[in-house]
């Protein structure tokens, strides 16, 4: 069991109070961190006291100490789940070797490239939120987006932690380019595409933190299966924070639907009254339920199949052993492959090549479980609506759809019929002017904006109408 240092300027379990060269690269690193927080991070609210949990040890119960904070003086820490000993390998080439405590030679590039690629996406949610705490439906909203963005904001202390530790001088440039590409930036945009496209208002956002941080659930799950232990312990602790994202994210779309489904079931048009009609909310969903499936790379992928090989990354659950063949080597995976004569044929790969096509179905699966629960509850309201994700053709940037039409339903469809169609199933302009138009701030105790149900429960079993942040 590691050792929790909380007296430190950078709380952690990592022993850096012994680590003279790494503990001064990171206190070099945290002014830069809190200048990107003041720059970039939430816009305002900052001298407001938050009821915020904080990580301050990685035990259970440890992880979610709650109490009033402002946001710059979060503490934010360094924390590994602790290590398994005599843990081994257990997919790709190496199974059976002893895991890796530091960084393979020839494996630097790839495992640097998978954790600054991780580490980009932390930073780039918190820019691209950055506005929404001035329209927040209540002050429990605006506690959980505050939430989701310190936690981020540890993700990539985290990530920092890995570059500095274990990858010298190139690993000090990455951890400071991680503030220096910036999410929508015309010159150093962020590194994956959905983190750059605006999240402002609330729907986006309840949308992003259900189908991106849920694409960051399963990123970081199959990164906790690692080889390399140092990225296993860390992204383990991450996912345990991920949870409360994600949770954000499916009871938001979730309470937005009910309030809809209330009102229609009161007889009123939701356009009339300041809120979403469904039909707009299953558009939302399309839209970023598919920019989140480009986040698992191609379908196709030799960089997935090293990864895999290399022990690296594995497949979701890898060690809980639900795979026959821990190597992938004695079985193919059927793709579904759009042909320029504009047909789908079905065509057989090596498993280990589809590994991200493999994660992307466990992704799929989970999703389409929270439709199903959205859609239980405005049936149980008695309204005649069900949400459906798309296919996984639909609307693809990333992997071998990309540059193809296809419908929701998955039929392959020409540019003339996505060019007249696809306003029927993407939000359009109109829609997302209405949804802001809809954005109206409320900070009265318990009270809540027109278009989202209260939630069933408040947050650490505080009442709804608690005083989440302190404004007055
Ligand atoms: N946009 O072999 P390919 C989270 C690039 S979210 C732009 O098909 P690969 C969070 C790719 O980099 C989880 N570029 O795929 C959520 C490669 O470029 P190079 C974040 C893309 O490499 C909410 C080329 O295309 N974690 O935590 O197997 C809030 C060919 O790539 C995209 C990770 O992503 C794209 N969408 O897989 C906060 C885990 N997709 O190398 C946080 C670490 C692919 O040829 N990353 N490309 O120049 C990875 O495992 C892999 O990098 C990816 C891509 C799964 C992203």
């Amino acid at each position: 069991m590691s050792t929790v240092d909380l007296e430190a300027k950078i709380p952690n379990n990592v022993g850096l109070r012994d680590n003279k060269r790494l503990l001064m690269a990171l206190e070099k690193w945290q002014p830069a961190f809190l200048q990107w927080w003041k720059d970039l991070g939430p816009a305002d609210f900052n001298q407001k006291d938050i009821y915020l949990r904080t990580a301050i040890g990685v035990g259970q119960g440890g992880w979610a100490h709650f109490d009033y904070v402002k946001m710059p003086d979060y503490r934010w820490g360094i924390f590994l789940a602790d290590q398994v000993p005599d843990r081994k390998i257990h997919f790709g080439d190496n199974v059976g070797a002893p895991v890796w405590s530091e960084v393979p030679g020839e494996m630097r590039n790839r495992l640097r490239r998978l954790i600054v690629t991780q580490g980009d996406t932390e930073p780039a949610s918190v820019e691209q939120q950055r506005m929404l705490g001035h329209s927040a439906p209540s002050l429990y909203d605006m506690r959980s987006l505050f939430q989701v963005n310190v936690e981020e904001g540890r993700h990539l202390w985290a990530m920092v932690y890995l570059l500095h530790t274990y990858f010298g001088a190139d690993g000090r440039d990455e951890a400071e380019a991680l503030l220096e590409r910036h999410s929508g930036d015309q010159d150093n945009p962020r590194i994956l595409q959905a983190f750059n496209y605006p999240i402002d208002n609330w729907v986006d956002f309840f949308c992003f933190t259900t189908f991106t941080d849920r694409d960051g659930k399963y990123q970081l799950a199959s990164l906790a299966e690692s080889g390399f232990d140092p990225l296993a312990r860390t992204t383990q602790f991450m996912l345990t924070e991920e949870a409360y994202h994600m949770q954000t994210g499916e009871n938001g779309v979730g309470r937005i639907a009910r309030r809809t489904a209330e009102l229609l079931k009161e007889g009123k048009d939701p356009r009339q009254v300041g809120a979403i009609p469904l039909e707009m909310l299953q558009k939302f969903i399309a839209h970023w339920f598919s920019a989140s499936m480009d986040l698992f790379g191609g379908e196709d992928s030799t960089n997935a199949a090293e990864s895999f090989a290399s022990g690296l990354k594995g497949r979701y659950r890898e060690g809980d052993g639900i795979y026959k063949d821990p190597k992938a080597l004695q079985q193919n995976y059927t793709l579904e492959v759009p042909t320029e004569a504009g047909k789908v044929e079905k065509k057989d790969i090596p498993l280990r090549r589809a590994m991200n096509a493999v994660l992307l179905d466990a992704y799929i699966a989970d999703c389409k479980r929270i439709a199903e629960r959205w859609n239980r509850d405005i049936e149980k309201l008695g309204v005649d609506f069900k949400f459906q994700l798309p296919d996984h053709k639909f609307n693809r940037h990333q992997g071998i759809y990309a540059g193809f039409r296809f419908a929701p339903s998955g039929e392959l469809i020409d540019e003339a019929t996505w060019t007249h169609r696809h306003t029927e199933w993407l939000p359009t302009q109109q829609e997302r002017d209405y949804v802001m138009s809809c954005m109206k701030a409320v900070h009265e105790r318990g009270k809540f904006a027109n278009y989202i149900a209260p939630p069933a429960q408040g947050a650490n079993n505080q009442p709804p109408d608690f005083e989440y942040v302190k404004l007055h």
